[in-house]
């Protein structure tokens, strides 16, 4: 039997293709992305990161005990890396201020808080997990078709890095043991649940590449 992490990621296999074939991952590894719109995705997803630190705070409310020390981790990690973005956008001239967030990522944020408040412990874990799986997977294949050093190194570094692939390892073993003897019905809210921040990270990736805006 496959471990539960493993049968999210086999049985919704097109859509982490559809993620991972994305043309704006595709275009940054070949170093043809134009900057506006890599610049479209530091800036919205400068805003995700900051409002992923709440969703954070939520989920560390309904933690175990055991495991608010890694959630505190967490916390403190996504302070640096809002740290990350304020850098490299001073170096490429971008504002990161005067921002609102573009539909998508409106709509995104919505949801991380409504699962963090509204569902379980375990369904709130299981976006987690997605998000940053998703992300690891995402530039993992940036940096394996990356042709020669990118203006965007620091972002491909940042979520390739050592650390980070621990970190989703870690999320992956927990989320196995969270999912261990739940009754049916709970293993099918959280696979909606990681279908749905599937779609929303394939979204994000759409955004950018489109420039999508509100429509007034
Ligand atoms: C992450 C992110 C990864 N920064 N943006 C999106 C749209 N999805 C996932 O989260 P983190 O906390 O930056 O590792």
């Amino acid at each position: 039997m496959n471990k539960f992490h493993e049968q999210l990621l086999h049985q919704h296999q097109h859509l982490w293709n559809a993620i991972l074939n994305h043309p704006f991952l595709k275009k940054t590894a070949e170093g043809n992305i134009e900057d506006k719109t890599f610049k479209t995705w530091m800036r919205q997803d400068y805003i995700f990161v900051r409002e992923a630190i709440p969703f954070m705070a939520v989920l560390l409310a309904k933690a175990p005990v055991a495991m608010r020390s890694m959630f505190i981790q967490i916390i403190t990690g996504l302070e640096k890396e809002l740290e990350l973005f304020r850098k490299n956008a001073e170096a490429h001239g971008v504002n990161l201020e005067t921002m609102e967030a573009a539909p998508t990522c409106h709509a995104y944020i919505q949801f991380l808080m409504n699962v963090a408040y509204n569902n379980s412990f375990e369904e709130g874990f299981t976006v987690l997990y997605t998000a940053e799986k998703a992300y690891l997977d995402s530039w993992m294949a940036v940096k394996e078709n990356l042709k020669g050093e990118s203006p965007w190194q620091q972002f491909i570094d940042n979520w390739t890095s050592e650390a980070f692939q621990q970190y989703v390892d870690w999320l992956a073993a927990t989320l196995d043991e969270l999912a261990e003897g739940k009754p049916e019905q709970d293993l099918t809210k959280m696979e909606q649940l990681f279908k749905l921040t599937a779609r929303y990270e394939y979204l994000f990736w759409e955004m950018a590449d489109k420039a999508e805006e509100w429509a007034v």
